[in-house]
Formats: C-alpha cells, sequence, structure tokens
C-alpha cells in the first residue's frame, strides 16, 4: 500500500503525533498555535518521521467533541502548510468526514478515523476522496469508552469488528487494500484488554494486511509502570518495538527522534531473519 509517497514495505514506519489542540492527553496547549504547530510539523520531519498525523480534537477518555468549524480552523492551516512544504505525507486524524474532505483538500494523503467508519459518512468520504484511510476499534465514544469496558474474548470482538468495517467500506466501493487495521489501544479497554491486543497483534494482519499501533504514552504504561506521561518513554519504546517485531506497519509517536532509532533495530531485526 501506498500513503502518498510513503510505501508500506515490510518495515515498520514512524508516525509523529501533532495534536492542534488545548487538551490532548500528553502535548494539549503546546501546539495550539498555528505557528507552533508548524514548526513541530517541521520538527518532526527532521527527527526522521515517515508521516504526520495532525489532529485537531482530543479524544482522551472523557474529552468532550468539538465544533466543526474549530475543529477545522485547528488543522487545515497546518496541513496545507507542511502538506506544500515536507516531503513526507500528512494524515488528518477526525472522526468528522467535513473535516476529512478539507483536509485532503488542504494536501493530506491518509485518513486517520478513530470513529472506525462507523459513520457511514465518512465511508462515503474515503470512498469519494480515493485516500488511503485508517480504520480504528473503539468501544463507545471518547466520552463513555473507559465506563467498563467489556468483551468476552477480546482479540476475536476487535478483530470481528474491525473485518465488518472493512467489509462495509469494501460494499461502498473502497479498495480493501487502502485500509489500514488499528485495534485502538486504550479506547475502551482495561489493561488486559490493551496487554492481550498487543500480544496478538499479528492476528489483525490477515485483515486487509495493514496495521498501525498506538500506544504512546497511553495510560496502561503507567497501570504497568506508575509513571506520569512525561516519564512515559522507555515505555512507550518498549511498546512500538513490541508492535514493530509483532507485526505494526506503522507506530503513532508523540518522540519521533527516539522512535526513529528503535524502529531502525527493530526493522534491522525483522529483516535479518
Ligand atoms: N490514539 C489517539 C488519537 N488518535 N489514532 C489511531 N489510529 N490510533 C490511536 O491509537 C490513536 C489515534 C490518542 O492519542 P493522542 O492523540 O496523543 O491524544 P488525544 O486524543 O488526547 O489528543
Amino acid at each position: 500500500m501506498r500513503i502518498g509517497s510513503l510505501e508500506l514495505d515490510g518495515r515498520c514506519h514512524v508516525m509523529g503525533i501533532l495534536n492542534v489542540t488545548p487538551d490532548s492527553f500528553y502535548d494539549g496547549g503546546r501546539y495550539g498555535a498555528t505557528e507552533a504547530a508548524i514548526a513541530r510539523g517541521r520538527e518532526m520531519a527532521a527527527h526522521g518521521a515517515d508521516i504526520i498525523d495532525v489532529g485537531g480534537e482530543s479524544t482522551r477518555p472523557g474529552a468532550p467533541s468539538v465544533p466543526e468549524a474549530e475543529e477545522h480552523e485547528r488543522v487545515v492551516p497546518v496541513i496545507a502548510a507542511l502538506a506544500a512544504e515536507l516531503e513526507i505525507p500528512v494524515s488528518i486524524d477526525s472522526r468528522k468526514p467535513a473535516i476529512a474532505r478539507a483536509a485532503v483538500a488542504a494536501g493530506a494523503a491518509l485518513i486517520n478515523d478513530v470513529g472506525g467508519l462507523r459513520d457511514p459518512e465518512m465511508i462515503a468520504t474515503v470512498a469519494d476522496l480515493g485516500v488511503p484511510a485508517v480504520v480504528m476499534h473503539m468501544q463507545g465514544t471518547p466520552e463513555t469508552m473507559q465506563r467498563d469496558p467489556d468483551y468476552n474474548d477480546i482479540v476475536g470482538n476487535v478483530k470481528a469488528w474491525l473485518a465488518e468495517r472493512v467489509a462495509a467500506a469494501e460494499a461502498a466501493g473502497v479498495a480493501r487494500e487502502q485500509l489500514i487495521v488499528d485495534p485502538g489501544i486504550g479506547f475502551g479497554k482495561t489493561l488486559e484488554h490493551n496487554l492481550a491486543l498487543m500480544a496478538w497483534l499479528a492476528e489483525f494482519r490477515a485483515i486487509t494486511g495493514g496495521v498501525l499501533l498506538g500506544a504512546s504514552r497511553k495510560s496502561w504504561l503507567e497501570a504497568l509502570s506508575g509513571a506520569a506521561p512525561e516519564l512515559r518513554l522507555p515505555g512507550s519504546l518498549a511498546a512500538a518495538t513490541a508492535g514493530a517485531l509483532t507485526g505494526a506497519d506503522i507506530v503513532r509517536v508523540h518522540d519521533v527522534a527516539a522512535t526513529r532509532q528503535a524502529m531502525d533495530v527493530a526493522n534491522a531485526l525483522r529483516e535479518f531473519k
């Protein structure tokens, strides 16, 4: 699969997170201003990012939805500037079809839908625009998802859910090879659920062949280490490396330079066999 100039070629690629928000759980408020966000995008590219994921709405547990006009104002100027300037592709992290459409018009090469293509209008948008998309699993919505998440077979349930969303997209004219699946670490999951999804990540390759893992600095790392968000880089690198060695094509991370080095090592190991 190709995302703009990036070919998913069997190595694990680094997606740098750029949250143009006041309230994201780790970097909220740091890159809320357009110029600061553009500068951060440039910095992540210089640090070796393969792709930059721009978001304007926090999806941390309990987060409220952001009005469309505000989300548009946050992300579109940043995407337009970075897509025009950088050689690496830019993606849009949004659950809203109109934002995805505006982002692609501004130069985004990938739609990252944490809503998992549950919205038929998002499926129609992806089909119409012909760009690749990430289909992420979430139980409920960010406002409700951590209220007693429940599965009878976490890996089987998430796999079946993703396969169903992919089938729905295919039925609407989206090519399966254009879709990347993501088990949605932290989105309506307990620690045990997250660990199971990480341990059996390779299972998800069977759905479309493309897998994304987003584990960076999330709270399950605190459950294992006691570390606050600003001290979770070591755990995040362990998670990204584990993901790279069990089949992730892309890891979505806050710390590009450190993860770049970890992925260079993991990819060398992956290719050595
Ligand atoms: N996680 C977050 C946001 N978008 N997209 C995908 N595909 N996978 C993920 O795991 C994922 C995602 C949450 O992380 P972050 O953007 O750092 O925080 P916030 O939602 O508070 O902005």
